[in-house]
């Protein structure tokens, strides 16, 4: 489909006619579904990290998302020191990559030495928030993901409460991407994410699946994360290692409304389940 807007990553255009996907890169001990995957002996294996890596990219992902900082649910905080260390290393192996890389951080420190080492993208799922993050954001030239998140991962999870879910979170988003637009940023390097499991019971999260496409009306991509989350387990009764067929529904309900790009753990089977989406929109694509 021609008129869908590319999303400006830095030097980068991530083309957006068809759904994207951005593949998890952990490097967190404490991750509940695949941390510690690349630590070896107590120490990161980047070697580890890049084969990880370009297979995700043989399989279809048009981004990797490097973290440093868990924001599981009762997650502690990580220092700059301890995130820079985790991630910069990995970003400057993996920026050899064609992809776009993803830093997934709130901390202007981290984001800076980040897209310095090659990221073109910040995924901060405290939407620009954290003292300078806005300012260093507007400065640089990445790609930028706005998350809703209610409270901090320590506590997020208890009582979460919302008037309505859907408009509350699209009231929030829409705040940010006002911030950004007034910081100088331009319209094209953003995306927003409803942060599925960010302070929200069950039900949230159902609701903002079920309305996603009242998202659109903030006329920015929207990326859905659900990927091997407890929201998925709770409905379908699985481990963490177990919830891949529930995140592949989920993924393809979310672009059903209107998702433009889903990030998961499982790069490969969702390249399959999203292609079934691109074929609906798109026979011709497929067809002689
Ligand atoms: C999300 C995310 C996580 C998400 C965006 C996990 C960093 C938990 N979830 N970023 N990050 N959206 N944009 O399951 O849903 O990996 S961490």
């Amino acid at each position: 489909m021609s008129g869908v807007p590319a999303l400006h990553c830095g030097p980068r255009r991530l083309p957006l006619d068809t759904p994207q996907i951005m593949g998890v890169i952990n490097m967190t001990p404490d991750s509940f579904s695949d941390g510690a995957k690349y630590l070896q002996q107590g120490r990161w294996d980047l070697a580890l990290v890049t084969d990880a890596a370009a297979r995700m990219v043989e399989d279809g992902a048009a981004i990797l998302d490097v973290g440093g900082e868990s924001t599981r649910p009762g997650a502690t905080p990580v220092s700059v020191a301890e995130e820079l260390a985790r991630v910069v290393p990995v970003i400057e192996r993996l920026s050899r990559l064609d992809v776009v890389i993803s830093v997934d951080t709130s901390k202007p420190e981290v984001a800076r030495a980040a897209v310095e080492a090659g990221a073109t993208l910040i995924n901060d799922v405290r939407a620009l928030q954290a003292p300078g993050m806005l300012a260093l954001s507007a400065s640089l030239d990445a790609g930028l993901c706005l998350m809703h998140m209610q409270g901090e991962p320590d506590s997020m999870q208890v009582d979460p409460r919302y008037r309505d879910v859907v408009s509350d979170v699209c009231r929030f988003l829409q705040g940010r991407v006002q911030a950004c637009l007034d910081a100088g940023i331009d319209r094209s390097r953003l995306l927003v994410d409803p942060g599925f499991g960010f302070g929200k019971s069950l039900t949230h999260n159902l609701q903002l699946l079920d309305r996603l496409a009242e998202l659109q009306s903030l006329n920015v991509p929207l990326l859905v994360g659900m990927s091997r989350k407890s929201m998925l387990g709770r409905i379908v009764g699985r481990d963490v290692g177990e919830r891949v067929p529930a995140g592949l529904a989920a993924a393809v309900l979310a672009v059903a409304r209107g998702a433009a790009i889903v990030r998961t753990h499982d790069v490969a089977e969702t390249r399959d389940a999203l292609l079934m989406c691109t074929a609906l929109r798109d026979p011709a694509r497929f067809d002689g």
